[in-house]
């Protein structure tokens, strides 16, 4: 597969579980405009853009909205996102991920974050790691988001390395389509189901083996 020498990593799902958050904030958003809206749906949410999860939404329940309306529903569920947000810190890393970085860092590994969320630079400060990543890519770095590989390919383009020298580990199963588009190695954390398609899959990032990625 080449020399391997940028690993890439999802933010939401990967580093940190902002998943419940995001939840809650769709949640509270979906009753007040009486939508129905559950745990499982929001598993349609990983890895996908504020407006698209809105619009999944906005379709389940048959719901036709002026652009306005859309901004409007968009930016409330923002707001809740971020009420919850203040709540969060180094303690909401998922376990395993501080060592992984560590080792690669040691290494001498170039790392970075790629992730369609526009609240990134924040979840990132909250969580006090910023100082790890190389680059950092969020919501706003390119137009077209996941499964499209456009985030990833100008991740690589930031860490000055050939989209083959780079890892991508992501959590969702458009994040998997997308590193796979980009022509990286991609890492499926979680199940079968959903991110089979990667080149390696573990099924939580404890379960994270390096070596197995790195010796190929
Ligand atoms: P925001 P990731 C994604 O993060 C979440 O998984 C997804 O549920 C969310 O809708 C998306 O970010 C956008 O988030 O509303 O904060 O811009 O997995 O790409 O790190
Ligand atoms: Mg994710």
């Amino acid at each position: 597969m080449g020399e391997l020498k940028g690993y890439i990593f999802d933010l939401d799902g990967v580093i940190t579980d902002t998943a419940e958050y995001h939840y809650l904030g769709w949640k509270k958003l979906a009753d007040e405009e009486n939508m129905e809206f559950d745990r499982e749906f929001n598993e349609k949410f990983r890895g996908v853009s504020r407006m698209e999860c809105l619009d999944l939404l906005l379709e389940a329940n048959n719901r036709k909205v002026t652009p306005e309306e859309r901004k409007e529903l968009a930016e409330r569920k923002n707001n809740y996102y971020r009420e919850y947000l203040k709540n969060i810190s180094r303690d909401n890393l998922l376990d395993g991920i501080e060592e992984i970085l560590n080792t690669l860092k040691d290494k001498g590994f170039k790392l970075a974050i790629a992730s369609a969320s526009k609240n990134t630079s924040i979840v990132v400060k909250k969580l006090g790691i910023k100082e790890m990543f190389d680059t950092i890519s969020d919501g706003y770095s390119v137009k077209k988001s996941k499964p499209a590989p456009d985030l990833f390919l100008h991740t690589a383009e930031k860490l000055n390395l050939d989209p083959k020298e780079c890892v991508v580990f992501e959590d969702a199963e458009a994040g998997v389509d997308a590193a796979i588009a980009a022509n990286m190695t991609a890492v499926g954390i979680g199940p079968k189901k959903r991110v089979g398609h990667a080149h390696y899959r573990f099924d939580s990032v404890q379960d994270i083996e390096l070596k197995k990625i790195m010796n190929n």
